[in-house]
């Protein structure tokens, strides 16, 4: 097992990886900008390197001091957490070209997966559905023109290179193909330097839902049942459940079983998640994780599976701690991130932290790295914590999350706490009735009501 451990990121999920090495008795190296010095995470690592200025590119994306801090230090592995360099594959082989090991999975999968076509085609032959769509890239505006043919309008062009919904244009007729591919492509190449796109058939309706996966080096593979992340704002998820409100425990086992033995086909490591579109009972995979993800806890809250330890163990070469009949789902589990945001204009809203309480009482985690007194950066994302609430049902999970955003206090900065609230009174969310396009629809219809 590992002594010690670079974690590199920050904020919250900094000190969630912080947490695991700790309990597992591993030294921690935090890494941080000269923005993030007074930060909670590096105060409670048992070291800390300065990587650089405040700019993600010049610290948290500088693969040369990051490594420089591995090697000071004498750390024996790297956790990337998400963002940032978690799906670099290029920096998990120069990790491993150092003689470190990169917590997560084998550079190979890491590339596979982030080129969306590959990774379509990967996960396909290996038995998971996906949505009709084009063989590979389109090259002409012929292979567009049949391809649609074929699917069906709408259609929807992507960014292979893309992900998080950049690069994406919907044509409802054949009059919008040609001038669709164009502006995919264009924005595709300015974006990601990679203009290869694909087309789908364009679900108008779907969930979004996505299933946990874990692998060790012994062939185990486990899947942690799904998570329910359509509530999103510009390709941000804002809410996210466990389980969906809309599965059954028979979808949820089939689409598990035909997820494992595609992982096990494939030959992954490592924790992942597999990403769905869900309409009228059928899933559709658009996309795979090869990180740790931000909404991970709901998962551990109805499995009681701590899954940053578990992907510490796999790295270690140990295998995982249980078997698929050991993962039980006990009542439901919902996430809110809270941003540093404006509840209603969702403007960035930085600044000095000047009282902070956090909820607390049964089945309720805050994942925050935010204390009285600390500044909150303008450089990097929002996130300013994650509250994780758990109950035996979902009434109960919801009666809790009201309760425990009410006894939250964060002054100084604005948050969207009163989103939440505001939320958590709409007969569809209490219902679990909502698709990915939700949300949008309702901010827009809020904003227009004047509210
Ligand atoms: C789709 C889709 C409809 N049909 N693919 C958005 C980002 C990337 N993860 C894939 N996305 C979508 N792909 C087909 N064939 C709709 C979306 C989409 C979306 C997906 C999940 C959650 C929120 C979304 C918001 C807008 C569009």
């Amino acid at each position: 097992m590992f002594e010690k451990i670079l974690i590199a990121n920050r904020g919250e999920i900094a000190l969630r990886i912080h947490r695991a090495c700790k309990e597992m008795g591993i030294a921690t190296v935090a890494v941080h900008s000269e923005a993030d010095a007074g930060s909670m995470w590096v105060r409670l690592a048992d070291e800390s390197v300065c990587i650089g200025p405040a700019s993600a590119a010049k610290s948290y994306l500088n693969v040369p001091s990051i490594i420089a801090a591995a090697e000071i230090t004498g750390a024996q592995a790297i956790h990337p957490g998400y963002g940032f360099l978690s799906e670099n594959a290029r920096f998990a082989d120069i990790v491993e070209a150092h003689g470190m090991t990169f917590i997560g999975p084998k550079a190979e999968h890491i590339r596979i997966m982030g080129d969306k076509i590959t990774a379509k085609q990967t996960v396909k032959a290996a038995g998971i559905p996906c949505v009709p769509g084009s063989e590979g890239a389109l090259e002409t505006e012929e292979e567009a023109i049949a391809a649609a043919e074929t699917i069906g309008f709408p259609v929807l062009i992507k960014a292979a290179a893309g992900g998080g919904g950049r690069g994406m244009r919907v044509a409802q007729t054949p009059d919008d193909l040609v001038e669709a591919v164009v502006a995919a492509r264009n924005e595709a190449k300015s974006a990601f330097g990679n203009d290869a796109v694909y087309m789908e058939r364009y679900l108008q309706k779907p969930r979004h839902i996505e299933l946990q996966i874990i692998a060790d080096s012994f062939g185990n593979v486990v899947h942690l049942g799904e998570r329910d992340c359509s509530l999103q704002r510009r390709h941000q998820k804002v809410l996210e459940e466990a389980p969906s409100p809309a599965l059954s425990a028979q979808q949820r086992a089939d689409i598990g079983k035909v997820v494992v033995d595609a992982i096990k086909k494939i030959g992954y490591l490592g924790v992942g998640t597999i990403e769905f579109l869900w309409e009228d009972g059928e899933f559709f995979f658009i996309e795979m994780n090869t990180r740790l993800q931000v909404e991970h806890p709901v998962t551990e809250a109805i499995t009681g599976i701590d899954i940053v330890r578990e992907q510490i163990q796999i790295a270690a070469g140990l295998p995982l701690s249980f078997t698929q009949k050991d993962v039980v789902f006990e009542g439901h589990a919902i996430e809110c991130r809270i941003n540093a945001e404006n509840p209603r204009t969702f403007t960035p809203s930085p600044g000095m932290i000047t009282d902070f309480h956090a909820p607390g009482g049964l089945g309720v985690r805050l994942d925050s790295a935010l204390y009285a007194g600390y500044v909150m950066p303008p450089y990097y994302d929002s996130l300013a914590g994650k509250l994780i609430v758990h109950g035996r049902d979902r009434a109960e999970c919801i009666a809790r999350l009201k309760r425990s955003l009410g006894e939250m206090v964060v002054a100084g900065i604005e948050t969207t706490i009163p989103l939440f609230q505001d939320l958590l009174v709409q007969p569809d969310i209490l219902s679990g009735s909502y698709n990915i396009h939700w949300l949008e629809k309702w901010i827009k219809d809020e904003a227009a009501a004047g509210s």
